[in-house]
């Protein structure tokens, strides 16, 4: 088994747990990677992801040795499974979050890119590394790294396969927040709670509006916000919140 879950209080944390190849990524990681995300996504008592790694890798990138004698069409196979994979995990509705404890590499950062939210221990390391092994980055990392931290600084990225350690990654706006890696899981954890004790459908539909609104022009992306903030007004969520808030208790969420 290389992907670990364990849930408590609308938390599950999935644990990359490869560590003796520092979690790089085959097709049996991949399949319990999907099956795990589709596990994730209808259990309702589960309200926010955390994706983390074993040991001192959150994922050193894909397996250089399955890698290594592709044939073209296998290439092509391998990274569209692997495409659709980290798209299974961007598409989540619920928020993810990628508690990056060490080297983030090639594959390593295109999962993180496909999460909501990136906190990096001041031990992660990231990069994309394929030029390297004289290839290009497969899992999505040519596209989200430059619209997360513009062209100019994901070519950089991508032409010299540079190591980048969590504060330059902070700074160029790759990763949210770094931490000490101590204190990493408690920070997501406590994130992760402090979102799961929101309003759920709120919740999923702020993410639903800043990914579906990015794709849109403003005027369009507008609209629809609009069109889920009457969404959310169709359910109780908004009386409950309101009225939580004005009876000075914790709200009691009902609606999914
Ligand atoms: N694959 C396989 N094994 C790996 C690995 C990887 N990516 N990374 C590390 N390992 C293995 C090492 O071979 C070593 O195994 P043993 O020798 O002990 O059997 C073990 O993990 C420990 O690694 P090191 O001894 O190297 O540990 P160090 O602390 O010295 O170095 C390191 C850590 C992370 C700097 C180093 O391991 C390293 O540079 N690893 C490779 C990182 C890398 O280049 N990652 C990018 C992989 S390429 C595509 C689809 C997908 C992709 C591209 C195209 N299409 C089909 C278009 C994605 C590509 C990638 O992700």
């Amino acid at each position: 088994m290389y992907v670990d879950l364990r849930k408590e209080d609308g938390v599950a944390v999935l644990t990359i747990d490869r560590p003796e190849a520092l979690n790089a990524m085959n097709v049996d990681m991949l399949a319990e990677l999907r099956e795990t995300i589709e596990q994730v996504e209808g259990d309702d008592d589960i309200l926010v992801l955390v994706v983390t790694g074993t040991g001192k890798a959150f994922i050193a990138g894909a397996d250089i040795a399955h890698m290594k004698d592709f044939s073209s069409r296998q290439a092509k196979e391998w990274s569209e499974y692997g495409q659709d994979t980290v798209g299974m995990l961007e598409k989540m509705k619920k928020p993810v979050i990628a508690a990056v404890n060490g080297y983030a590499l090639g594959g390593g950062t295109e999962l993180a890119m496909a999460c909501d939210i990136r906190v990096a221990s001041d031990k992660a390391v990231f990069g994309q590394p394929e030029v390297k092994l004289g290839m290009i980055a497969g899992f999505g990392g040519t596209q989200r790294l430059p619209r997360l931290v513009g062209p100019g600084k994901a070519k950089e990225m991508l032409f010299t396969g540079d190591h980048y350690d969590a504060q330059a990654a902070y700074e160029m706006g790759l990763v949210n927040k770094v931490v000490s890696a101590d204190e990493l899981m408690d920070y997501c954890l406590d994130m992760a709670k402090r979102i799961a004790s929101c309003g759920k459908l709120a919740v999923r539909l702020s993410k639903e509006a800043v990914d579906h609104g990015q794709e849109m022009d403003l005027e369009k992306a507008l609209h629809l916000e609009s069109s889920l903030y009457a969404v959310v007004f169709s359910t109780d969520e908004p009386c409950e919140g309101c009225g939580a808030f004005l009876e000075k208790r914790e709200p009691k969420w009902t609606s999914s």
